[in-house]
C-alpha cells in the first residue's frame, strides 16, 4: 500500500552513512570445500537476507559506494555453490550495498574471460547505477572478511597470498584472480581487451593498462588478502593460448582500440536467482 511506501522511504531518509570501518567482521574465515554442498544449502543459510538476482543492502546505514560483483562462468557450478556460500555473508557483513552477476560464456568455443568481464559491467549497468566492480574468478574464495571487496583511490588487486602459491605473490606485476575497479578507473583504461581468446595474458594486458593510464595499484597485506582456490584442471576449451603473451607485450598499441568501446556480444537468457544474476551470452567467437 501507499502508506507502507511512505514509512518505508522515511526511515531510508533517516539512516547515516555505514561507518568507515564494518563494526561485525570477523577476520579469519574457516574455508572447506571438502564438503557435499548444494545451491539450496545456500539459499537456505543466505536467501532470506537477499533480494531477487543476488542483491543486497544494508538495513541499517547507506553504504557509500554500490558494487556490481562480476563473475566470469562456464561449467563451474560446483565452485558457484562453494563461492556464494562464503563470500554472500562476508559482503554482508562488510555492510556493502551489492549485486551478483554470473556472466556465462555460451558454447563450446574458445573461453574469454576479460570480454566476459566487460558484459559484466555494460549488463550490471544496465541494472543499476554502481560505482565499483569486483570481477571474480569463480574458484577464489576469500580467507579474511577484512578484505572488504569495494573501490578504492588506486584499482585494486585483492587476491594477493592464495594457497595454491603457499600464501605469496607470484609476481609484482600480477592482477589475476579477484580485482576491483571503480566505475571511472575501468572507463579510463577502457576496461579488459575483447581479444584473448583461451588461458593467459588477459590480466597483464589490464595491468599494462592500468599502467599506461593510472600508473599504479593498490594491494591489502598478505593476511588479510589470503585465499583459498578451489582444486581444479585446466578446463576443456581453455587451453594455454601462447598468443596472448604475445599481444600482452604490445598493449600500448592496443589498448584504446580493444576494450569498452568495441565490445560487442548478445545476451541468450537472463535468470534471476535469489542467489545471484546470471546472464548467458553469445561472445561472437571470430570465425
Ligand atoms: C589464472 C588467474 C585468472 C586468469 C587466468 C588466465 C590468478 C589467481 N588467477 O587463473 O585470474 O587470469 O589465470 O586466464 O591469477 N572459467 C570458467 N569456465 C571455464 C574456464 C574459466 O568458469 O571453462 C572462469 C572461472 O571463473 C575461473 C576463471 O575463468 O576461475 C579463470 O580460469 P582458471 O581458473 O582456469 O584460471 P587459473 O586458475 O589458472
Ligand atoms: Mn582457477
Amino acid at each position: 500500500t501507499s502508506e507502507v511506501q511512505v514509512n518505508d522511504s522515511a526511515v531510508e531518509d533517516s539512516l547515516k552513512p555505514c561507518p568507515e570501518t564494518p563494526p561485525n567482521l570477523l577476520g579469519p574465515i574457516q574455508v572447506e570445500f571438502e564438503t557435499n554442498r548444494f545451491m539450496d544449502d545456500v539459499r537456505k543459510k543466505v536467501g532470506s537476507f537477499l533480494q531477487m538476482g543476488g542483491r543486497y543492502k544494508p538495513p541499517d546505514c547507506i553504504s557509500k559506494q554500490k558494487v556490481a560483483i562480476i563473475i566470469p562462468f562456464r561449467h563451474r557450478h560446483e565452485h558457484l555453490t562453494h563461492w556464494l556460500y562464503y563470500v554472500h555473508p562476508n559482503l554482508i557483513r562488510q555492510q556493502l550495498h551489492y549485486g551478483i552477476y554470473v556472466i556465462n560464456q555460451d558454447g563450446d568455443g574458445k573461453f574469454n574471460r576479460a570480454k566476459l568481464m566487460n558484459i559484466g559491467y555494460a549488463e550490471a549497468l544496465k541494472e543499476d547505477d554502481y560505482d565499483c566492480f569486483v570481477f571474480s574468478d569463480v574458484d577464489l574464495v576469500p580467507l579474511d572478511d577484512r578484505n572488504l571487496y569495494r573501490c578504492f583511490d588506486l584499482p585494486r588487486h585483492f587476491s594477493v597470498a592464495i594457497d595454491k602459491f603457499n600464501y605469496k605473490l607470484a609476481a609484482i606485476n600480477n592482477f589475476g584472480g579477484v580485482t576491483a575497479l571503480s566505475k571511472e578507473q575501468f572507463l579510463i583504461v577502457n576496461g579488459f581487451p575483447n581479444t584473448y581468446w583461451g588461458w593467459g595474458g588477459e590480466d597483464d594486458d589490464l595491468y599494462n593498462r592500468i599502467m599506461l593510464r593510472i600508473k599504479s595499484i593498490s594491494r591489502p597485506d598478505a593476511v588479510i588478502g589470503r585465499y583459498k582456490m578451489i582444486r581444479h584442471n585446466r578446463d576443456l576449451n581453455n587451453e594455454q593460448n601462447p598468443s596472448n603473451a604475445k599481444k600482452a607485450k604490445e598493449t600500448g598499441k592496443t589498448w584504446d582500440q580493444d576494450g569498452l568501446n568495441s565490445l560487442n556480444y548478445t545476451v541468450t537468457q537472463t535468470i534471476k536467482d535469489i542467489l545471484f544474476t546470471f546472464i548467458a551470452v553469445d561472445v561472437h567467437e571470430p570465425t
